[in-house]
């Protein structure tokens, strides 16, 4: 098919492991610049199993590049504020200058699979990959070996496709604590002002626990709840409400609805790098080439900016070599440091002081993306 440019060569072909933010963001910018590309999903349906996230301005710009910032925005909401109490000590910083955006990730997730569609990605549920080789092949479960221009590993922090790469390097790491993210349904009693924000309520003793309490709107309380994993039984899903409401008894009724929600999930924190990024026409996108400790609230949003990111360096450069290297380039700089400055904000649990919002933990969210163009800064 011709291209806008009038060129008559058939557009490049993209195989892309996993449905996830990341997956599901690099195919629409692929297919929006003229990429036919396919998802494959291992599950057998399009959707999140997680609760909540927090969008800052990188993540919000390149959702505006590939065209679904104003429904994020129509769908999500911007809480009043962002609280911190530490032993029921209240504070509230200033963060003029840093807009952000809260949904529920099963909405995040919806939206980009309507965009998806809407770009013509073709878009296959049950279909898991298990490897990927430097000329450009994906191979699935079943055996079936797909060329492509570009094969993108998308799926996950526990990425097959990238483990079956060895020069793909990677670094693991543990760290003390882990968190249950959970997705309420709001009540009666937390409607109001007083709860259309972000509060973190932190205790440090005996032992560190914390709820994240989110809005995510008038229907939903975005809950991510988190202890050392030494503790087990604030370390489980379903939820134990004694354990928390022990510690939190200003929150028990929604203590109570987290504890009967449905699809709660834990993660240990947890980090992965990896270098380099790319080996021959494979790439890692999102938490296949770094997986973050959430104290940023980055983790995805770096994949997302990446993702867009990438796209945008293969429509400047033809050769492809060139392109993943300018791409890394770029990219790998803000990611190390997201990563790093993440690792060490739950190492050392600085987010229980209070955020000061610097502009230091700042540089992530305010990260200038090359795909951004003035219209959508607007
Ligand atoms: N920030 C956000 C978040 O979801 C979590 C953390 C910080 C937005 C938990 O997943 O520190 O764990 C955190």
């Amino acid at each position: 098919t011709a291209s806008a440019t009038g060129s008559t060569s058939t557009p490049r072909h993209a195989e892309v492991a996993g449905a996830g933010f990341a997956g599901l963001t690099a195919a629409i910018a692929l297919a929006r610049s003229g990429w036919s590309v396919r998802v494959h999903e291992q599950n057998d349906t399009l959707r999140d199993f997680g609760a909540g996230i927090l969008l800052w301005r990188n993540a919000m710009l390149a959702l505006e590049v590939i065209g679904v910032a104003p429904r994020i925005k129509a769908e999500g909401v911007v809480p009043d504020a962002y609280a911190t109490s530490l032993n029921g000590e209240m504070f509230t910083p200033e963060l003029a200058g840093y807009p952000y955006w809260a949904i529920t990730r099963p909405r995040l997730h919806a939206i980009l699979v309507d965009a998806a569609r809407d770009a013509g990605v073709d878009l296959v549920t049950g279909s898991k990959a298990v490897a990927a080789e430097p000329s450009g092949v994906l191979v699935l479960e079943d055996g079936s070996r797909l060329q492509a221009d570009l094969v993108l590993a998308c799926d996950g922090a526990g990425s097959a496709v990238r483990n079956s790469r060895p020069e793909l390097v990677q670094e693991r790491k543990k760290y003390q604590d882990g968190v249950c993210r959970v997705l309420v349904r709001r009540p009666e009693e937390f409607q109001g002002e007083e709860w259309d924000r972000v509060i973190d309520y932190w205790t440090l003793e005996p032992d560190a626990m914390r709820i994240l309490f989110i809005t995510t709107g008038p229907d939903t309380i975005y809950m991510g709840m988190m202890a050392t994993t030494d503790n087990e039984r604030a370390s489980q899903i379903p939820i134990d409400p004694e354990v928390w409401s022990a510690r939190f008894p200003h929150l028990a009724p929604v203590i109570e609805l987290a504890a009967e929600a449905t699809g709660g999930r834990h993660d240990p924190y947890q980090t992965n790098r990896v270098e380099p990024w790319s080996a021959g026409r494979v790439v890692l996108v999102g938490d296949s080439a770094h997986a973050m400790c959430p104290a940023l609230g980055q983790g995805a949003s770096v994949g997302m900016v990446n993702a867009v990111e990438l796209a945008h360096v293969l429509s400047e450069h033809d050769d492809l070599g060139t392109a993943l290297a300018v791409w890394e380039d770029r990219q790998r700089a803000m990611t190390d440091a997201a990563q790093a400055r993440s690792a060490y904000m739950a190492e050392t649990r600085t987010l229980a002081r209070g955020n000061g919002f610097t502009p230091e933990v700042m540089e992530t969210a305010n990260f200038e993306l090359a795909a951004a163009t003035p219209e959508h800064l607007a």
